[in-house]
């Protein structure tokens, strides 16, 4: 399984710094909602599901958290600690957000409008499905 993290172009000078993220320039996908948690209770563990189709970025812009990637075949940790990567994940993806520092604000920007339908929330479930749909180790 191959970890696709984008590192963004930061616009830095002597005030500071900015990144500014565009659909298809910096996004492989068009961006139709933006969102972002914060105030994570400590211990919790968020996500535990995985998508049919949704294509998400994540970009931990305050703070840090961890995020583990589960294919079906494969899993793999990636640490989010810096405002200016983003970790791409797939559709067919079981993803699970934990370990959030305290001023942690984890923005996602997705491919599509929320819809529960989309949801795969039970791990078996989820197991099957990417089985049935020939996924396979090299996503
Ligand atoms: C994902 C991971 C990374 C909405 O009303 N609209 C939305 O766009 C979202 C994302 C959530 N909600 C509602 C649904 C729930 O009542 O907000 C509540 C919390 O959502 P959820 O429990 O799904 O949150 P997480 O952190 O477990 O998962 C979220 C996304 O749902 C999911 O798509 O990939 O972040």
């Amino acid at each position: 399984m191959q970890v696709v993290k984008y590192m963004f172009q930061p616009h830095g000078d002597n005030r500071g710094q900015l990144i500014a993220l565009e659909e298809f320039n910096d996004i492989p996908f068009r961006i139709r909602r933006v969102y972002y948690m914060y105030d994570t209770a400590e211990g919790v563990v968020r996500g535990k599901h995985a998508h049919k189709s949704l294509e998400q970025i994540l970009i931990c812009i305050h703070g840090t958290c961890k995020i583990r990637l589960d294919n079906g075949w494969e899993k793999k940790i990636v640490n989010l600690e810096k405002p200016y990567e983003g970790l791409y994940v797939a559709n067919n993806m079981w993803r699970e957000m934990y370990d959030f520092s305290p001023d942690a604000v984890l923005m996602v920007l997705a491919s599509d409008v929320y819809d529960e339908k989309d949801y795969i929330r039970d791990y078996d479930e989820f197991l099957k499905f990417v089985k049935e749909n020939g996924d396979n180790d090299e996503n």
